[in-house]
């Protein structure tokens, strides 16, 4: 029992290099992988010890979403009428170019007719802009539900583990085998992703701590402009493109009600802390400590699978807060994006 993964997008989305960073090392050779032209042709298939990918080609632009789907469709549709189940397709990954910042009407009519076999999975999530990342996201979360999209970076491998764990649940259920024969493949996953996702993990974490040292230095930043309260907007605006990025890094699309309940953590009052404070030395360190420890919150809470409540959460805040007492982030220099 192996499943059969179909990976299709618009032409350059990534595809190719995402079957290449969620096998083991030889599976995809680095010629596969393009740079300005469209790459794959017709389909190929990677065969690994738990699944199938099936690479396709790229939607070029020009070729209309009829063309492109009944492309897709025809394979998906060949494997269906094929004598052995082994063919069928389980699981689909239809690939968003996230530095291309936008979900065209033909990205969204494809997803609809994949239906609940497809996982949106947005590539290139490190490229995202601060201005796109909001708009992004809210269009994202229209068209599908946050559990079906995945935020990946093939290139910082991040994100992976969120789509293997997404992706092993659709495939298993797809699959409806035997119990005995749901608990071999389970483990054969497992046993072949082990050592890639400690190394993501890893990753993840400190991708994490990045976005929040970044934060809470460009909240010291804002802190320092002399007016006190038209300053509390660009904080709440970098601290929410901090918590977006922290859920990117964890794979996860994070929608408006994740992004209250984070900024939550410190408390309602961060204006009243914030304009009680009018002298400029102590708003740096108020605000750069709530943006830790805010980010510090937003990184257990995704790491855990979300599943933090809100006394770990505060506690985590708490701890951040601290934390963040030991950096002089006045002192400690930046570097603009
Ligand atoms: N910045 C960034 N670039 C990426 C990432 N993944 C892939 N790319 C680049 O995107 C380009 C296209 O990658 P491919 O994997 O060949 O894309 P594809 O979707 O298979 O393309 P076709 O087969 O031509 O349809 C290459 O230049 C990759 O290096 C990523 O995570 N981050
Ligand atoms: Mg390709």
């Amino acid at each position: 029992m192996k499943p059969n993964i179909l990976v299709c997008g618009k032409t350059g989305a990534g595809k190719t290099s995402l079957i290449q960073a969620v096998t083991h090392a030889g599976t995809v050779p680095d010629e596969a992988i393009g740079d300005a032209e469209a790459t794959t042709r017709g389909f190929d298939v990677y065969e690994t010890d738990v699944a199938n990918f099936i690479d396709s080609e790229g939607m070029e632009p020009g070729r209309t979403v009829e063309q492109y789907s009944s492309f897709i469709m025809g394979e998906v549709v060949k494997r269906l009428s094929s004598d052995s189940v082994e063919n069928l397709v389980h699981n689909i990954w239809y690939c968003v170019d996230g530095s291309g910042a936008r979900i065209q009407s033909a990205d969204a009519r494809l997803i609809e007719q994949f239906s609940d076999k497809v996982l949106l999975v947005v590539t290139k999530s490190e490229t995202l802009r601060r201005e796109q990342t909001e708009a992004m996201m809210s269009q994202l979360l229209d068209l599908l539900p946050a559990e079906r999209i995945v935020m990946i970076s093939s290139h910082n491998r991040t994100g992976l583990a969120q789509l293997l764990d997404r992706a092993l649940e659709m495939t298993a259920r797809a699959i409806d085998g035997a119990d005995d024969e749901l608990f071999s493949f389970r483990n054969r996953w497992n046993t072949y992703y082990v050592n890639m996702r400690a190394r993501w993990e890893r990753r993840a974490g400190d991708e994490a701590d990045g976005y929040i040292n970044w934060g809470a230095g460009r909240a010291a930043a804002i802190a320092l402009i002399p007016l006190p309260l038209a300053d509390v907007a660009p904080l709440m605006a970098n601290e929410a493109y901090m918590i977006y990025r922290i859920g990117a890094a964890y794979g996860y699309a994070v929608d408006k009600s994740i992004l209250t309940m984070l900024a939550g953590v410190a408390g309602g009052s961060v204006a009243g802390k914030l304009a009680a404070s009018f002298l400029p030395f102590l708003k740096v360190p108020i605000a750069a400590g709530i943006t830790y420890g805010v980010g510090k919150a937003a990184k257990a809470f995704f790491a855990s699978g979300m599943k933090l409540d809100a006394d770990e959460l505060r506690e985590k805040f708490i701890e951040g807060e601290k934390e963040s007492k030991n950096t002089n982030w006045k002192e400690n220099k930046i570097e603009e994006e």
